[in-house]
């Protein structure tokens, strides 16, 4: 018997870049998928989550829009790369709440291959673990998502932040200092991704590429949008002023400055709320109350359109902050939402029990 434990991740800044092959810098955090599985013919999954038992053939896969298609994913994907595999039978669980913006999906996605990778001898590396559970979401689901979140559950590392070219996958580990403490909260708003604002996004900000005649958003300056439409000039702009942010942020860091990059974090935030047009009433109220009480810098975190954001705390304060934004929120939306003091991770790991 195997047990797989593939964490969940957040992005603290460069958000909505790795589509444009730019600069992201998140971490994977230590909320987990928990997998307990061993090989079997067919594939049999209990979840949960769900509490229901799901169960399907190698010669079987077809997306039926629930929460096995992102199994069924990696079993298609590995199909199509021409790899020969047997099923699984398992049970799935843990504690990284579903459909949070916390990268639930890829989670699982990654949870599963690497069990395959492990018990079928597949001798993927991570980097190609992180690009086939990126096809099996673009293709099989049809999520057209960049590597950011792939490549964060595999490349995790405790204690750090990852900086990633998104194009070259060169990438950079930063350690996170020592009495800073890393926020979650999840505004109960469910995002849809598929097929929504985000697919629109990417569609624009890759139209603009092609106008630009350029491959990456590393290359675009803002005053080489001048002359495009306003609403690409406006989505664009946000994207190359994000990549510079992400380079500072990098540098702030390295040099032991949180308070600037908790505000470029912030600015980050508010670039993607008034120009990119990604956040909503509650991420922004999430924003505005964690700085109020003492945050260095929020934002939302992932696509947006609700699910989570996002806070850099001295940590001293973590559990002040959490609670006094978490009184606020209930009281303005008579909900009261969900929120996690996270560490940095490692990526997804599996062990014979
Ligand atoms: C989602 C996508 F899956 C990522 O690839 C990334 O684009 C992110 O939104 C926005 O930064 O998590």
């Amino acid at each position: 018997m195997y047990r797989v434990y593939s964490p969940g991740r957040v992005n603290l800044i460069g958000e909505h870049t790795d589509y444009t092959l730019g600069y992201v810098m998140p971490m994977a955090i230590d909320l987990y998928t928990v997998l307990h599985a061993q090989k079997n013919e067919r594939v049999r999954i209990y979840s949960q989550v769900f509490r229901e038992v799901k169960e399907f053939g190698l010669d079987e896969i077809s997306k039926e829009n629930d929460w096995v298609d992102y199994i069924r994913g990696i079993f298609w994907v590995l199909r199509e790369e021409g790899y020969t595999i047997g099923g699984m039978k398992g049970i799935l669980g843990g504690d990284l709440p579903i459909g949070s913006g916390l990268s639930s999906s890829a989670s699982l996605e990654l949870a599963v291959l690497a069990f395959l990778n492990e018990t079928y001898g597949l001798n993927l590396l991570p980097i190609e673990m992180a690009l086939l559970a990126q096809k099996a979401e673009n293709e099989f689901v049809g999520v057209p998502c960049g590597i950011l979140d792939q490549f964060t559950i595999v490349h995790g590392r405790r204690d750090h932040l990852i900086f990633l070219d998104t194009d070259t996958l060169r990438h950079e580990y930063i350690r996170l200092p020592k009495d800073m403490g890393v926020l979650v909260f999840y505004t109960g708003v469910k995002r849809e991704l598929a097929g929504s604002a985000y697919a629109e996004r990417r569609k624009v900000a890759e139209e603009t590429l092609r106008l630009l005649g350029r491959r990456t958003s590393k290359e675009v300056e803002e005053k080489d949008l001048r002359g495009l439409p306003s609403l690409y000039r406006r989505f664009f702009g946000y994207i190359v002023r994000e990549n510079r942010r992400v380079l500072e942020a990098r540098d702030a860091l390295k040099s032991g400055d949180i308070e600037t990059f908790g505000e470029l974090m912030t600015a980050s935030h508010w670039d993607l709320a008034r120009n990119y047009e990604v956040s909503s009433e509650e991420l922004d109220y999430f924003v505005r109350k964690a700085v109020e009480f003492g945050a260095y810098g929020a934002k939302l975190t992932g696509a947006g359109f609700g699910g989570s954001a996002v806070a850099i705390v001295p940590e001293e304060l973590a559990v002040d902050i959490a609670m006094r934004v978490t009184d606020e929120y209930v009281r303005h939306f008579n909900w009261e939402p969900d929120y996690h003091l996270v560490s940095p991770s490692d990526g997804v790991k599996v062990r014979r029990v």
